[in-house]
This record gives C-alpha cells, sequence and structure tokens, in this order.
C-alpha cells in the first residue's frame, strides 16, 4: 500500500509537467485520476483512488480500493461509451426500482465495459467476468498495478480526455459475507447479481494543469494528487467526497 502511495505521487507530479507542455498532442497521453465512491444504493461503505496514464495506445493502472466484501474476487473494469455520461450512476438510474444498481442500469453514465482490470493474460473486454483472474480483497482492500495494457486508439484517446470511468463490481445486498441471493446478475445469469453489481465508481478525470476542470472540482483534484503523494489514502477519500456530492448535484440539475 505504502509503495503504492509512493508511485502515484511520483507519477501523478511528473505526468502533470508533462501536460504542461503538450500542445495538441499526435498521440494521446497524459494522466488521470479517479477517487472511487461507494454506488449509491450499493450499501458499499468503501471508497479508493484510481489512476491510469496513457501513452499512446499504452495504459498503465494503479488502483487501491478499500471497504470491499472481504475475501471476495471484485471484477473491475475501466467503461466507456460515446453515448455515456461519463460518470458515475446514480439511483435515477435504478430503472427496475429494487433499490440498487445492476451494471447495465449504470451503463447510460458509465457505458460498456473497454479495458478489464485483469492480474494476469487477457485485459479486453472479453475478460468481463474473468472472476479468477481479477483481485480478490483481502481484508476488504485492494491494490492493483498493471502496465503495458493495450487498448484502441480510440479508447486511448477518451481516457486522455477523461471520459473514462472506473468500477469495481461484487456487493453484499444480504450482508452474509458472501456472493448469492435469488436475483441473478444481468451480465451472466448463472452468477448472482451481488457478484456483478457495481460497488465502487468514479470517473477518470484530467490532472488540473492550473484551470479549472469543471467535470471534476479542479482545485481539489488538486489537492488529492498532493495528498497520495503524502499517503493519505482516507484523506483522500474525505476531500474527494464533497467533489462527488457536487457533481452529482450538476448531474440532477
Ligand atoms: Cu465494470
Amino acid at each position: 500500500m505504502r509503495k503504492f502511495q509512493k508511485l502515484a505521487g511520483v507519477a501523478c507530479g511528473a505526468t502533470a509537467l508533462l501536460a504542461f507542455g503538450a500542445g495538441p498532442a499526435l498521440a494521446a497521453s497524459g494522466s488521470v485520476h479517479a477517487n472511487l465512491k461507494s454506488v449509491p444504493g450499493s450499501e458499499v461503505d468503501g471508497s479508493g483512488t484510481a489512476m491510469v496514464k496513457v501513452d499512446g495506445r499504452t495504459i498503465t493502472v494503479t488502483m487501491a480500493a478499500m471497504g470491499l466484501l472481504e475475501d471476495q474476487p471484485h471484477a473491475a473494469h475501466i467503461h466507456f461509451g460515446d453515448d455515456a455520461r461519463h460518470e458515475c450512476p446514480t439511483l435515477d438510474e435504478d430503472s427496475n426500482g429494487n433499490g440498487h444498481l445492476s451494471t447495465k442500469e449504470g451503463a447510460p453514465a458509465y457505458g460498456p465495459v473497454v479495458v478489464s482490470l485483469t492480474k494476469t493474460g487477457d485485459t479486453s473486454a472479453k475478460s468481463v467476468l474473468a472472476v479468477d483472474r481479477f483481485d480478490t480483497a483481502e481484508g476488504g482492500d485492494i491494490s492493483y498495478e498493471r502496465g503495458s495494457i493495450k487498448v484502441s486508439k480510440d479508447v486511448a484517446e477518451a481516457i486522455a480526455d477523461g471520459e473514462a470511468v472506473v468500477v469495481v463490481h461484487g456487493v453484499d445486498h444480504n450482508d452474509n459475507g458472501k456472493y448469492d441471493g435469488e436475483e441473478k446478475s444481468d451480465l451472466n445469469k448463472d452468477l448472482p447479481a451481488e457478484a456483478t453489481d457495481p460497488a465502487l465508481c468514479g470517473a477518470l478525470r484530467k490532472a488540473p494543469d492550473g484551470g479549472m476542470d469543471t467535470g471534476n472540482g479542479g482545485a481539489a483534484a488538486g489537492q488529492n494528487t498532493a495528498l497520495i503523494g503524502l499517503g493519505g489514502l482516507a484523506l483522500v477519500a474525505a476531500a474527494g467526497s464533497g467533489v462527488v456530492a457536487a457533481r452529482r448535484a450538476r448531474a440532477r440539475a
């Protein structure tokens, strides 16, 4: 954990400097950050951060999350859709009115899966539910880092432009410590909904380069970058909540 935070801090600083020098880029480049928050209705009391560095069509992903269902695998993805809103869903998306969001119900906000954040092997959307290759949350925590992930040009540009969203899946609505229940997943009818419903979500926004990013609240994101460097993951979560609340408030307006 400590190592991750140090890495994230260093990398954020370096890419922020690069962003200053970048004109109209020929290839997508730069880094984007997300504060992961509990998905409304998920009953998850969690948080986290994610950073994606884009270099052409190659991305490096670093993510830390806490408060997830312990010792269970958690599918995690980068989502993006041209038609999506490039943000996290609200309970307005709960189209069947059951009080929580399924992966598909959240799609108008974050779009389909474009990168599967697996530990090994394929990272495409084909691995959306490759449960044995996703992180298991020991003690409820996930610490993930993977480089050399190849994506399409469109996806690389969307991520670098701050239009992609990180979603970590796997909840425990009935609070019995495992994935079960009558309700089936809308991704795979052989799985309970608990195994795939979204738990944490964060929109990947560009690091501020001195101005305000209206999509994320640039000043607050800058503070977060500094806090990550200091090793304050919990502080980051606290600082981010106001940003998310403000963004949600705007989204509802
Ligand atoms: Cu996902």
